[in-house]
């Protein structure tokens, strides 16, 4: 009882800090930190904060990272003239970029993308080590590695932007730059540049999967929800007995549509989309500039669109077409 809260019972009962199983670690003890209790994260989550495993690809991951956000924060504050003020008033327009076309894929001057290609080294490694550490935990754990590939999905999309297409491309200009804003900007120049990126049908998939995943998210979040007044989020007893939470939240979808997902397939469910989003952005960013140049051709060869565009609102000229 002491550790069964829901959002109506939200008594935070303490008792001694769980430790969590033991580990064998023939380096470093693995968990650092004496545990406390947090009255307002107990509010979100579990009101325990502590001990973390640090471990070394932990630590490789923050010092990286830390490198990382150092020379894109002091580039950006640079730009400034190092006014702490103008740095913090225009952080969202700051920006560091990636080098020039001229560069192609050396190594430039610090100022004229060098900086850029630090960083970008520096955040990659810190991702990769990231990724390396999940899956080590969860390994640790005798856990299924899922976490970790899901997060893989995104680091491909990751690389496809800022190392993939661009090596591809044969120049780093091609990537995308440091900045708040100035990654907006990217984003619509290269849905302009390479002429509509809504005519990228793994754009369309990628959306697809997007709203899916937001849906399938509510869906399932609001069903246990909805439960937890019969204690749906809690575990075994309520997945093997008839007439409980879990088979009220079967047949609620059952009845009203027909289909209802298993406790385990949801959660499939959901990993895939969540999972194709960035795996399927990925591969249509890939074939952008290297197999395809211009989506709206593209379109019109593969019988999309005729190339006759409506356009909204009537009165206006449309500028990426001209009138
Ligand atoms: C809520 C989990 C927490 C994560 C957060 C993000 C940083 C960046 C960097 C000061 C859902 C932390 C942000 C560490 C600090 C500097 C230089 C995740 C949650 C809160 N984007 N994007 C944002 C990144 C790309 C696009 C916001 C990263 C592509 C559009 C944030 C990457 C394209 C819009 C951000 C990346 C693209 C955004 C909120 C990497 C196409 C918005 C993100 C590494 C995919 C939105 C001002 C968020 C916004 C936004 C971060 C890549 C498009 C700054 C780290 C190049 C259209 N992006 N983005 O909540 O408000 O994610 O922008 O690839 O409208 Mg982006
Ligand atoms: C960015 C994966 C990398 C992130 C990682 C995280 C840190 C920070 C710190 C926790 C998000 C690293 C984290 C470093 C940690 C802390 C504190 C995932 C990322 C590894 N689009 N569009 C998509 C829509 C248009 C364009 C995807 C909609 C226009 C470009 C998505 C619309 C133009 C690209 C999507 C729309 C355009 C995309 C991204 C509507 C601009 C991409 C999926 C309604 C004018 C990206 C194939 C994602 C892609 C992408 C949605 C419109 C350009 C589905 C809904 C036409 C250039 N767009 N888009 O998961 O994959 O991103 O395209 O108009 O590159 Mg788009």
């Amino acid at each position: 009882m002491a550790e069964y809260q829901n959002i109506f019972t939200t008594v935070q009962v303490r008792g001694p800090a769980e430790m969590g199983t033991p580990i064998e670690s023939p380096i470093w003890g693995g968990r650092d930190g004496t545990p406390f209790f947090s009255y307002w994260l107990g509010k979100i989550g579990d009101a325990q904060i502590g001990p973390i495993y640090l471990g070394w690809t932990g630590l490789a991951s923050l010092i990286c990272g830390f490198i990382a956000i150092e020379i894109i924060g002091l580039n950006m504050w640079a730009s400034v003239n190092w006014d702490p003020v103008r740095f913090i008033v225009e952080l969202p327009w700051l920006t560091l970029e990636p080098p020039g076309e001229e560069y192609g894929l050396s190594i430039p001057p610090l100022a004229e993308g060098g900086w850029w290609l630090m960083a970008g080294f520096f955040l990659t490694a810190s991702i990769l080590l990231w990724w390396v550490r999940m899956y080590r935990r969860a390994r640790a754990l005798g856990l299924g590695t899922h976490v970790a590939w899901a997060f893989a999905s995104a680091i491909w999309l990751y690389l496809v932007l800022g190392f993939i297409r661009p090596v591809m491309m044969g120049t780093w200009s091609e990537a995308v730059p440091f900045g708040i804003f100035t990654h907006l900007d990217w984003t619509q120049a290269f849905s302009i540049q390479y002429g509509n990126l809504f005519y990228n049908p793994f754009h369309m998939l990628s959306i697809a999967f997007l709203y899916g995943a937001t849906l399938l998210f509510a869906m399932h979040g609001a069903t246990i929800l909805a439960v937890s007044r019969f204690g749906g989020e809690r575990e075994i007893e309520q997945i093997v007995d008839r007439g409980t939470a879990v088979e009220r939240a079967a047949l609620f979808w059952r009845w009203t549509m027909g289909f209802n997902a298993t406790m385990e397939s949801i959660h499939r469910w959901a990993w895939w989309f969540a999972v194709l989003c960035p795996l399927t952005g990925g591969i249509g960013i890939l074939l952008t500039g290297t197999a395809v140049d211009n989506w709206f051709e593209w379109g019109i060869a593969h019988g999309l669109t005729s190339g006759e565009v409506q356009e909204y609102p009537s009165s206006l000229e449309n500028p990426l077409f001209g009138n």
